[in-house]
């Protein structure tokens, strides 16, 4: 029998999703570019199974039905060029591959444009979940020449996360990088929300003076409410966790973290585009701060400082975090989607925002409940422009609002750095401002740069210029921006 789908790059991801295909009853060849892994898998996990393995491109392909499906599963970048270049000459019009890494999508936007032309159907596709998702169900955001996607659909849907109601997380994205698109904004929020969690456990450590047991004990209670998640649940475990020595293994760890590309890409594509995505940026820029080690180490010399302890009722306190950490992830949600809204406006993308917050719901990294109120909100406005507008996610932040003042409030107190849900409760301020002083920025740019303003008391799109200093006449600029 010839195979359904073809993957090549037998690494932690690709090995795991082969074993999923064939436990969905899908006959998967393998193929690795240094051959030992193929064997080694094929002699290993895959033994007994009806996985078959190839030992060349070309073997590859013939061994798969028409049109082929070849997933590729390999380091992104420059590695998927060059498979790419390995595998049109042996392949057919209306043949189908899949990169199922990280790519950054321009590169499939790219790749897509270019394959179309030559007849070959292109799906760039976000897959999350990590080993264990890949393994037991991950969630799959495919974008790209849907041309594919019928003939991918079956096989993708089978092997992906289900939700609670037996819908299967994995459904088309939109055209081009869609797909990659999502998964980048889909990282990028899992880095805001696993900030968030820290800023939690810093001001429950080191303000409120909680053991890694109580700290434990608090994350697994918030876990029974709204913030039900991934990242809540596996916080409470690590808390928990004891080194051999009976510590906790969590204050045995190094504080430096690094940040890979797709949370930064989310950054820069927020300020290529004109979208206020703080939160996310904010998170990123926390791990650049952590990775500071040594001149952190040396800046707490010269500014000695500790954390004050913070005074008053503990279990009070711990409900005002946890409305904090609630109401700061709508926010970094709401601007996850602003910047999805925007990227659909300017590629043309069909962005269905409810389907992506059910791709998401199960498998990845970021489940959690909180995503069906999300999809419930853009099943019931498909143009809501901010998630905080939706009624329910509207009234949270309205109840949340004097907590999440009060906990921002005392971690700048007490010496408590809190940059996300600070900058979170910035954004709403100035989000919800119908006056912001960017009345005086547009003057001082007309006064160094006559770049001219509009007025409060005249029309939208009348520019005025003013000579401020009596010497710097009437001639206004059209090209120098600041
Ligand atoms: P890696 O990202 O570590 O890539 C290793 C695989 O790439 C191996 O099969 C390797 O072959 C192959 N490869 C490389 Br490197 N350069 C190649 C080239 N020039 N030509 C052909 N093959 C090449 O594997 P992974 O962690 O399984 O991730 C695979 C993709 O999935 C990546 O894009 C990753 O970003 C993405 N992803 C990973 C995770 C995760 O949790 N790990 C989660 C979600 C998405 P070799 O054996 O011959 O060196």
């Amino acid at each position: 029998m010839q195979g359904n789908i073809g993957v090549i790059g037998l690494a932690v991801m690709g090995q795991n999703l082969i074993l999923n295909m064939n436990d969905k009853g899908f006959k998967v060849v393998a193929y690795n570019r240094s051959p030992d892994k193929t064997e080694a898998f094929l002699r290993g996990a895959a033994a007994g199974t009806a996985i078959e393995g190839a030992f060349s491109p070309e073997e590859l392909v013939s061994k798969l039905q028409r049109p082929r499906k070849i997933l590729l599963m390999v380091r992104a970048g420059t590695a998927v060029d060059g498979i790419i270049a390995q595998l049109l000459p042996l392949l057919e019009k209306g043949d189908i591959i899949i990169d199922g890494g990280n790519a950054n999508y321009p590169d499939t936007n790219r790749r897509v444009a270019q394959l179309r032309e030559l007849g070959i159907n292109f799906i760039g596709t976000g897959i999350s979940g990590g080993e264990e998702g890949a393994r037991n169900g991950p969630s799959i955001m495919p974008g790209g020449n849907r041309d594919g996607w019928e003939a991918v659909k079956p096989i993708f849907q089978a092997i992906a996360a289900k939700t609670p109601d037996g819908e299967p997380c994995c459904n088309w994205v939109g055209e081009d990088g869609a797909g990659h698109f999502v998964k980048m904004v889909h990282n990028g929020i899992e880095y805001g929300d696993m900030q968030l969690i820290c800023e939690a456990y810093q001001f429950m450590k080191e303000g409120l003076g909680m053991s890694s047991d109580e700290m434990h004990q608090t994350f697994a209670a918030w876990q029974q409410t709204e913030l039900n998640s991934y990242l809540i649940g596996i916080t409470a475990d690590i808390l928990a966790f004891k080194d051999t020595d009976g510590t906790p293994l969590v204050e045995n760890i190094l504080d430096t973290a690094g940040q890979k590309g797709t949370g930064k890409w989310t950054g820069i594509n927020a300020l290529d585009m004109g979208v206020p995505l703080t939160l996310i940026s904010e998170a990123v820029f926390a791990r650049c701060v952590s990775a500071l080690k040594d001149q952190r180490v040396q800046g707490a010399k010269l500014f000695p400082h500790g954390v004050c302890a913070v005074e008053g009722d503990r279990s009070e306190w711990l409900e005002c975090l946890r409305l904090s950490l609630l109401a700061s992830k709508i926010i970094s949600y709401a601007q996850g989607f602003m910047l999805m809204r925007e990227a659909g406006k300017q590629f043309g993308w069909h962005l269905n925002h409810g389907r992506i917050a059910l791709l998401w719901r199960e498998g990845c990294i970021i489940r959690s409940v909180f995503l069906n109120n999300i999809r419930d909100a853009f099943d019931a406005d498909a143009d809501l422009v901010f998630l905080g507008a939706d009624p329910y996610f509207r009234q949270i932040l309205q109840h949340a609002l004097p907590a999440w003042r009060k906990v921002v409030a005392k971690s700048i107190e007490n010496g408590i750095p809190m940059p996300c849900m600070a900058s979170a409760v910035a954004f709403l301020d100035g989000y919800t401002s119908e006056r912001l002083p960017a009345n005086l920025l547009q003057a001082q740019r007309d006064y160094f740069g006559a770049h001219t303003y509009e007025r409060t008391d005249q029309p939208r799109g009348e520019f005025f210029h003013t000579n401020w200093t009596g010497s710097g006449g009437d001639t206004v600029s059209s090209s120098y921006h600041v």
